[in-house]
């Protein structure tokens, strides 16, 4: 059968390569023009180690192409963000757009899978809504029997940097409105999956993956909250956690200066709309980790007020060590607000991983971007914002005599 991939983002193009490459018609699909050339061309239109190759193989084989229409398909994977509106909520009309272009291509027995991360809920309103849509169909919520199509939530749970060993090597989950349609799902995902494929209903799937990042989010504002207190009682707190990670049963993870990327800062947004009132501890981690890129941009702005013409060094921009991504990352916010807070001081910004500041630092006049050495070099202040092997292994004598804030604890 033919597998269309809605969506060629981040998770939609290696789950489509990953088809593809095992033999499945895949097509992918995508609202971007740039995208759909770059991938029929045989291109990456992103950055992912292994991901090129995969791509330009499967396309050459001609097992993947790309469009910008939906096609007829046996199976439908959607795989398009779900960001979040300035309340929290969810923002799911990406999905509602793909519902809407798929249902027109229905002729009965096919199987949409939706992938990306969604409140719980969201499979069964592509159930309502493709209901809707096809009255001549009979979908799988409204029936107890069988139904003409299928629908079932499988989501992804691969680590920017190792998509590609993890798309394969991570157990999954597979969520169906029925039984029937969870079983149907799952022997798409066999194709590639060598890990385990746990079978569940759909809102469970959806919860579990809201869950997998909460957890994530709430023990990081535990080792953040750790970290402010142990500023403010003049204490080493990676010193702390590791004397406390010795005893067999606790594991703290690491403080830094906060949460970036799009799924751990977004995802409990999602359980905290679901149940607003019960949800207190996710929420309040949430805002402790949202919190301390303003904290960190505070001390180093203190810390200026020490010295009469200062310059200073951050040390990073993307949201996490050793990847391009500068999206959604607290350096990036951290260095906007020191520049803002000290317009009067030179701030050199050091990201071995890009070669042009982002727009909204590349407006403020304070700013360059300059080689690590360079800015270590000529700076009074050095901020380190991001844990860059590069940044691990600097040689430690240049920040001799200079005022020196690790928010990652790499150079203690
Ligand atoms: N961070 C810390 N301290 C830590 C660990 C992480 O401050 O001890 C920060 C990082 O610097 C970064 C942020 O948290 O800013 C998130 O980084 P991450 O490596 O924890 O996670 P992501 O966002 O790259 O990927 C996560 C993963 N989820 C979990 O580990 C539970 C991944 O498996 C998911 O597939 C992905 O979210 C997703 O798409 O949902």
């Amino acid at each position: 059968g033919r597998v269309a991939v809605i969506g060629l983002g981040y998770i939609g193009l290696p789950t489509a390569v990953a088809l593809a490459t095992r033999g499945i018609d895949v097509v992918g699909v995508d609202v971007n023009p740039a995208t759909v050339e770059a991938v029929s061309r045989g291109q990456l239109p992103f950055v992912e180690p292994d991901l090129a190759v995969g791509v330009s193989g499967a396309v050459s084989i001609g097992r993947l192409t790309a469009t910008m229409e939906t096609p007829e398909a046996d199976a439908y994977i959607i795989a398009v963000p779900t960001p979040f509106n300035d309340d929290h909520t969810a923002d799911v009309s990406y999905i509602e757009k793909a519902v809407a272009q798929i249902a027109p291509q229905l002729r009965g027995g096919e199987i949409v899978i939706l992938e990306s991360t969604s409140p719980p809920g969201t499979s069964m309103g592509i159930s309502r809504q493709l209901a809707e849509l096809r009255p001549d169909l009979t979908l799988p919520h409204a029936s107890e029997g069988m139904a003409d199509i299928y629908v079932a939530h499988c989501p992804e749970r691969v680590l920017p940097g190792r998509v590609m060993i993890e798309m394969v090597t991570n157990d999954r989950v597979v969520g169906g409105i029925t039984r029937r349609c969870a079983e149907k799902a799952a022997a798409i995902y066999r194709v590639f999956a060598q890990g385990d494929i746990l079978l569940t209903d759909a809102a469970s799937a959806e919860m579990a993956k809201l869950t997998e990042n909460a957890y994530r989010d709430v023990n990081i504002a535990f080792a953040n909250e750790l970290s402010l207190i142990c500023e403010s009682l003049h204490l080493d707190a990676w010193e702390v956690i590791k004397m406390a990670n010795r005893h067999p049963r606790v594991n703290i993870l690491n403080p830094g200066p906060g949460v970036g990327g799009h799924c751990i800062a977004v995802d409990p947004w999602f359980i905290v709309g679901a149940a607003p009132e019960l949800s207190k501890l996710i929420r309040t981690a949430r805002e402790i980790n949202d919190h301390k890129p303003h904290h960190v941009a505070q001390q180093v702005v203190s810390k200026a007020s020490r010295f009469r013409d200062p310059t200073i060094a951050c040390l990073g921009l993307a949201f996490k060590a050793n990847i391009d991504d500068l999206r959604e990352s607290p350096a990036v916010d951290i260095v906007e607000e020191i520049a803002r807070s000290l317009p009067d001081v030179e701030i050199l910004v050091a990201e071995p991983f890009t070669t042009a500041l982002p727009q909204r630092l590349a407006v403020l006049p304070n700013l360059r971007l300059v080689p690590a050495e360079k800015a270590v070099e000529t700076s009074d202040i050095v901020a380190l914002l991001v844990d860059h092997d590069q940044f691990r292994s600097m040689n430690r004598s240049w920040l001799a005599g200079k005022v020196v804030y690790d928010t990652r604890g790499i150079w203690r």
